[in-house]
C-alpha cells in the first residue's frame, strides 16, 4: 500500500513559504497538512488564513485543514472555499459532529475525525460511516516537536481492523511521527503520516532524498 505523506506546515520555513510549498510538492509528498488553531480548543494559535489560501492556490496538490478550534462547524465552509480539500474535526469539541462531518461532504470536500489521545473507539464508532479519514493524534494536539505517547499505540491496530466495517476509512497518524513509528505502524495498516519535525523539517537532507527514504520504509 502506498504510503500517504503529509508535510505539516506549521513546521514549515516561512521565510520562504511558496519555496517549501514548491520544493515539497517536487519532492513527491501528497497532501498538504495545515493545521488551525483557535486559542481556545488548544493552548496555541496557528495557521493565518492567508496562509492556509497561499498554500491551497500555490500547489496541485491536495491541502487537509485541521481545525483544533472551538465550534468547527462555523468555519468549515470558510476553509473549503480556500482550497481545502480535506477536513478535519475533533469530536470533542462539537456537540453535533454528525451534522458537521456531513456538512463537509455536502460541500464537496472529504470529511476526517482527529481523535485526541483521550478519545477511545467506542465513543466515535457512530460517526466512522461519514468519514473518509480517521487520524489519531499520538500527542496532545496544540504543538508540534512534543513527545509521542505510547499509550496510544493500540489504539491505531483497533481502528484499522475496524475500517471494513464503516466504510474503508483510512487511518492516519499526527504527533511526533518518526520515521521508526512510520515504519511500524505502516507495518499495521496505517495509511497515512503527518510529518512535521519528527520526520521532515529540520534535517540536513533534501525533501527529496527524506521522501525516498521514508517511502522506502
Ligand atoms: C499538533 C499538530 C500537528 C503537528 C505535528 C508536528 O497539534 O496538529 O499536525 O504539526 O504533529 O509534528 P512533530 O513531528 O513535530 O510532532
Ligand atoms: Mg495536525
Amino acid at each position: 500500500m502506498k504510503k500517504i505523506l503529509c508535510p505539516s506546515m506549521m513546521c514549515a520555513n516561512f521565510e520562504n513559504l511558496g519555496k517549501e510549498v514548491k520544493d515539497l510538492e517536487e519532492a513527491g509528498f501528497d497532501i498538504f497538512h495545515l493545521d488551525v488553531m483557535d486559542g481556545n480548543f488548544v493552548p496555541n494559535f496557528g495557521m493565518g488564513l492567508q496562509d492556509i489560501e497561499y498554500i491551497c492556490k500555490n500547489t496541485t496538490k491536495s491541502c487537509d485543514v485541521h481545525l483544533m478550534v472551538t465550534n468547527p462547524s462555523a468555519y468549515v465552509e470558510k476553509f473549503i472555499k480556500l482550497g481545502a480539500s480535506i477536513v478535519y474535526v475533533h469530536p470533542e469539541t462539537d456537540p453535533h459532529i454528525t451534522r458537521t462531518l456531513q456538512m463537509i461532504k455536502d460541500l464537496g470536500a472529504k470529511a476526517g475525525i482527529a481523535i485526541n489521545p483521550g478519545t477511545s473507539f467506542e465513543s466515535v464508532k457512530e460517526v466512522l460511516h461519514l468519514c473518509e479519514y480517521v487520524m489519531i493524534m499520538s500527542v496532545n494536539p496544540g504543538f508540534a516537536g512534543q513527545k509521542y505517547l505510547d499509550f496510544v499505540t493500540p489504539k491505531f491496530k483497533k481502528f484499522v481492523e475496524e475500517a471494513k466495517n464503516y466504510g474503508g476509512y483510512k487511518v492516519m497518524i499526527d504527533g511526533a511521527c518518526s520515521p521508526e513509528k512510520i515504519k511500524e505502524l505502516s507495518a499495521i495498516g496505517v495509511s497515512g503520516f503527518i510529518l512535521g519535525t519528527s520526520a521532515l523539517f529540520g534535517k540536513d537532507k533534501s525533501y527529496q532524498e527524506i521522501c525516498k527514504e521514508l517511502r522506502e520504509l
